[in-house]
């Protein structure tokens, strides 16, 4: 894997593959043309291995990079090492050009978020690699109207990476430092759409998130917050789009796994005497009253609630609305079917279910007779539009269960699509001038058995991945004009990393089902067929419908009034997928038209625990997400970012052919002038005698380092007066 063999001679350092380690540094002692023997560094292990078989070794102190593009050399092992380095040194994050890597800590590390953090990144120049510093980049560029302007900042990896603790971070940072004047006076308006765009984050963790295997708080629904600023860079407020949640969670989670945290938090509350508690239908209720409640989230207790009603009451939500109709689905989810014969069934005669009827029947207002009878029988029409009739047919047990089932979901997913239309309502300006998004998306998931749930979620990474790769292979098109170097191995390394493909195999033993296998670019992913393509077509009866819109509850009719049923068939109905993907079609095209700052982060261990550095784990999360070739491509020099536009390229290229000629009249050659002057200002700031940079005729070719620090020198000299001068030209505070 070195180059040239020749590389490999007695002295030198090199990585060798290990088991264990997945790679180890060690200095060759004896070599030949074929094999060599190193000493593994700090053991006194000797090994014999190919000498094809090693990497490049690094002589650095890797815990002083800051930044993966300055290792020397850079390859997957240099990557893994210093990231390994830097985690055991307690530092998280690391640059990758443009790129923040976040590995998750999995402990409290408080001192990296205060307020004066903040204020470092905000007003002294602080540029380490945080997620501080790539909010305050994208924010810069909103605020100073630079770039394609509106900006997204994209929080990826895989399920517990630390992705929605991440983008919690960016909010806050954003919120902080785009209003300074509101901590000022806290009675201000603006303050308080910033702390109701805050409060809307555990409101709609509590609804939308839940324990897998994978995440004590894993999000089950992916989430797009575009905040909204005018041309000062003064928040606006902001908008929420929400992308398919995870609704078959309400009626069933796989070995455990919980429900959502809501429901939790309420059986927390009532169980500890919280109000509520004393009324009919919520007496003496527990969590274990509920067959949908199957455990308990660790770490989450009733304070939780108190966290979740606070911000719902600062919003303005009423609270027992929410309660009431949280419980109602819980004893829908109780109500037990019974066969009588092959095409009819009734309602379980038990304590239990009768119970979990007459509750649900009561909570959501509506006559305990008619929910049973739309639960048991379906209507069937007949004759055209002028003559149409209407059959009443019993169901079978198993349609019975799934309308059940589909009464509990569609019940949630309206309350949760409210919740989020409610938060926007609150939330959304009048007017704003850009945008700046932060996208955290659910992360990949894997597990024994994986439906159409799992199919969205890793769809949706999958058109992440694609999106990183093609701006990553737009920069490679423009260093290919600069260097000769192996790039075309670079891209065809990242394309591979952008294609996923669909193979049909047999399924595994312990599987009965059919299934079949796609192979993404984070691994193969087996998903079961049953119910596949039931959850897909997502019927809801019509009955069930019209049922909840009659309700005399106001806001359970409400929340159906305007709801209509997709009645389509065959190729007319839009089915989840279908519909999944023209969201992230659209997802697509705002991230287009935005520049893209990403922050990727890496779970240490698949455990969860502090201080374990899985290289195996890490190793695979690398190579899946094109960390390494992203941070050769970075390290090759320019581009700054993915922004095209004029403003942006001011930045990089050489004044234009007007001004040009102007010059030339006055007999001063404008391009060597400006040279110069470039030439200076590169050996002022890189004292340190690292190169300068490459001068084209109208560009200069940088490292993304130089880019970085050039860009930040100018924003710590432009911020203080620039924002000021503007800030007044357009009359704000
Ligand atoms: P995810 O968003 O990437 O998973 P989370 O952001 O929920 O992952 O992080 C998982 C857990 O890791 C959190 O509950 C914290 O305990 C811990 N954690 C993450 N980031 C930090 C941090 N910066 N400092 C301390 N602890 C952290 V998923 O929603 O499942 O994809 O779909
Ligand atoms: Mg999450």
């Amino acid at each position: 894997m070195v180059d040239k063999k020749s590389a490999v001679v007695p002295g030198v350092r090199v990585y060798v593959q290990d088991k264990h380690h997945v790679w180890r540094l060690a200095t060759v002692t004896k070599t030949n043309t074929i094999l060599c023997t190193v000493i593994v560094t700090g053991t006194n292990e000797e090994r014999e291995v190919k000498c094809d078989s090693v990497l490049p070794g690094s002589d650095q102190d890797l815990l002083c990079v800051e930044g993966l593009t300055q290792l020397t050399p850079i390859n997957q092992a240099s990557v893994l090492s210093c990231l390994h380095a830097r985690f055991s040194g307690v530092q998280f994050y690391t640059g990758a050009g443009s790129t923040v890597v976040a590995v998750n800590p999995f402990q409290d590390v408080p001192h990296m978020y205060t307020e004066d953090r903040i204020h470092a990144y905000c007003q002294q120049g602080e540029d380490s690699p945080h997620v501080y510093r790539t909010a305050g980049e994208a924010y810069r560029r909103v605020s100073q109207g630079l770039g394609k302007v509106d900006q997204c900042i994209i929080v990826s990896g895989e399920s517990g990476s630390g992705k929605t603790v991440s983008a919690k971070h960016l909010l806050r940072y954003l919120t902080s430092v785009s209003n300074p004047l509101s901590s000022d006076d806290s009675n201000s308006s603006l303050s308080s759409i910033e702390q109701r765009i805050l409060d809307s984050n555990p409101v709609l963790e509590a609804f939308g998130n839940a324990a897998t295997q994978r995440n004590n708080n894993s999000s089950r629904f992916g989430k797009y917050i575009q905040l909204h600023f005018n041309r000062c860079g003064v928040m606006q407020g902001a908008e929420i789009h929400t992308y398919l949640l995870e609704k078959t969670r309400v009626v069933h989670q796989s070995p455990g796994e919980s429900n959502f945290h809501i429901f939790y938090q309420i059986m927390n509350s009532l169980e500890r005497g919280g109000e509520g508690q004393q009324q009919e239908p919520l007496r003496g209720v527990r969590r274990d009253t509920f067959r949908t409640l199957p455990h308990g989230v660790p770490g989450h207790t009733h304070h939780d609630l108190e966290d979740t009603l606070h911000a719902m009451t600062d919003m303005g939500l009423s609270k027992q609305l929410q309660q009431h109709l949280l419980v109602a689905i819980l004893y829908v989810g109780n109500i037990v079917i019974s066969p009588i014969e092959e095409d009819l069934c009734e309602l379980l005669s038990d304590k239990v279910s009768q119970e979990a009827v007459e509750h649900s029947a009561r909570l959501l207002g509506v006559d305990q007779p008619c929910l049973t009878h739309v639960l048991l029988y379906r209507n069937i029409q007949s004759g055209g539009p002028s003559r149409r009739s209407v059959f009443i047919k019993p169901i079978p047990e198993r349609e019975a269960n799934s309308r059940r089932d589909c009464l509990a979901t569609l019940l949630y997913s309206r309350l949760f699509e409210w919740l989020v239309g409610f938060i926007n309502r609150q939330i959304k300006p009048e007017t704003f001038d850009h945008t700046l998004g932060i996208l955290d998306i659910y992360g990949f998931e894997a597990f024994e058995r994986n439906s159409l749930e799992q199919l969205c979620i890793n769809y949706a990474n999958e058109r992440l991945q694609q999106h990183y790769v093609s701006i990553f292979l737009r920069d490679l098109q423009d260093v290919q004009l600069n260097r000769q170097t192996d790039t075309r191995l670079l891209s065809e390394r990242l394309l591979s990393l952008s294609k996923s493909t669909v193979c049909v195999k047999k399924p595994r033993s312990h599987l009965r089902d059919p299934a079949f296998t796609v192979e993404h670019y984070a691994g193969d992913v087996t998903y079961t067929v049953e119910q596949l393509s039931a959850k897909n077509r997502d019927n809801i009866p019509q009955e069930l419908v019209s049922l909840l819109a009659s309700s005399t509850n106001e806001f359970v009719s409400g929340l159906f009034t305007d709801f209509t049923v997709d009645e389509g068939s065959g190729r007319r109905k839009k089915t989840v997928l279908g519909k999944f993907k023209a969201a992230m079609d659209s997802l697509m095209s705002s991230l287009d038209a935005s520049d893209v700052h990403y922050i990727r982060c890496i779970k240490p261990n698949r455990e969860s625990v502090a201080g374990r550095f899985d290289r195996q784990f890490v190793h695979f999360q690398l190579l899946a997400a094109g960390i390494i070739e992203t941070v050769k491509i970075s390290s090759l020099g320019f581009p700054v970012s993915p922004a095209t536009s004029k403003q942006n390229k001011a930045s990089t290229d050489s004044p234009s052919t007007p001004r040009r000629k102007s010059r030339r009249r006055a007999g001063v050659t404008f391009v060597d002038h400006t040279r110069r002057c470039c030439v200076a200002v590169m050996e002022m700031l890189f004292v340190d005698g690292c190169h300068i940079g490459q001068f084209g005729n109208t560009k200069i070719f940088m490292h993304q380092h130089q880019v970085d620090r050039l860009e930040k020198t100018r924003y710590d000299i432009l911020f203080n007066k620039a924002s000021l001068i503007q800030r007044k030209k357009h009359g704000c505070p």
